[in-house]
């Protein structure tokens, strides 16, 4: 039987085959071969108690991708959520994010929620937009923005990341206004601090539609980056880059640079620049510190 496993805590993993759901544990095989199923995973299950519910993972099939934490595989894209007030959007921590889901390859998504609260948001819509990337404005509270956002989420794997308080349990409790989301669960064990990389578990909230609502990715994550690959990542430096006159121009100190070009032609924002800035510099002092 095929299902994919929507939650898993340390050996158990939750399985959801067309019409039931399963418990079950990991062949032993999969130690050997050093593969770990993880939630996202589509999987072969042999069912070894129907009353009981209880299976065996015999296969899990191939993966589209992978996120090491929060560790989750198939993932369609992530959407990051900020919000305009309580808490102030930190662009810094959004653009950190997007680089390092542009090295997954992953698509992002922007939400930028409360915009009942602020006008400013219109700013954040428009830099971003320009880049490229898409940015939605929702307010959970006057339910705007709400039904394109659910558009956007059909029939997908959704990684939800965002601060807390930005309002990920109150849009998902506007998206589908119902408790199935759990989001009571989801929100004690974030602040508990219990949500951790063995306690991840995916919601359906229609049919073939999934999210997850994680605390997104720390900083430990995005340090994997190497300083000279972020210029890469950052979706509106890449048209610039051949402009520069050295091959592996940081884009910092140097003459002749095509990115700086471009910021002074107003092709790329000021800000996302010297929070590019800020990042490599984060990335540099990390780089030095291996040594
Ligand atoms: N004004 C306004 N308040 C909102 C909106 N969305 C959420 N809030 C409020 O913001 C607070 C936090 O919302 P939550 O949905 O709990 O935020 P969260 O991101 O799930 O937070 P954690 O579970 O702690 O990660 C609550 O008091 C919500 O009522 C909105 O669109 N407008
Ligand atoms: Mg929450
Ligand atoms: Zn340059």
């Amino acid at each position: 039987m095929r299902g994919r496993i929507i939650g898993n805590i340390s050996n158990t993993y939750t399985i959801k085959t067309e019409n039931e759901i399963y418990e079950a544990y990991a062949r032993g095989k999969f130690k050997n071969e050093e593969i770990t199923p993880v939630v996202g995973d589509i999987v072969e299950i042999e069912v070894t108690d129907e009353e009981k519910k209880n299976a065996i993972i015999e296969k899990i099939e191939e993966r589209k991708n992978y996120i090491k934490r929060p560790r989750i595989s198939n993932v369609d894209q992530i959407i990051f959520i900020i919000s305009t007030k309580h808490p102030k959007p930190d662009l810094l921590m959004l653009d950190k994010q997007l680089a390092y889901v542009e090295k997954l390859k992953i698509e992002p998504i922007i939400v930028i929620n409360k915009i009942d609260l602020e006008e400013t948001y219109r700013q954040i819509v428009e830099e971003y937009s320009k880049i490229g990337y898409k940015v939605l404005a929702t307010s959970a509270k006057e339910k705007i923005g709400i039904k394109e956002f659910k558009s956007i989420l059909k029939n997908k794997i959704s990684v939800f990341s965002g601060n807390s308080g930005v309002g990920k349990s109150s849009i998902i409790n506007a998206l589908f206004n119902s408790e199935k989301t759990q989001e009571g669960e989801i929100s004690q064990k974030n602040k508990k601090g219990k949500n951790t990389t063995t306690d991840i578990k995916i919601y359906e909230l229609e049919k073939d539609t999934y999210i997850a609502d994680t605390p997104g990715f720390s900083n430990f994550e995005i340090i994997e980056i190497e300083t000279t690959e972020l210029d890469k990542y950052f979706r509106e430096f890449s048209k610039q880059i051949p402009n520069c006159e050295f091959i592996g121009c940081t884009h910092i100190k140097e003459q002749n640079c095509g990115i700086k070009k471009a910021i002074d032609e107003n092709k790329i924002s000021q800000e996302r620049y010297e929070r590019y800035c800020l990042i490599y510099k984060e990335l540099k002092d990390r780089e030095q510190h291996r040594w």
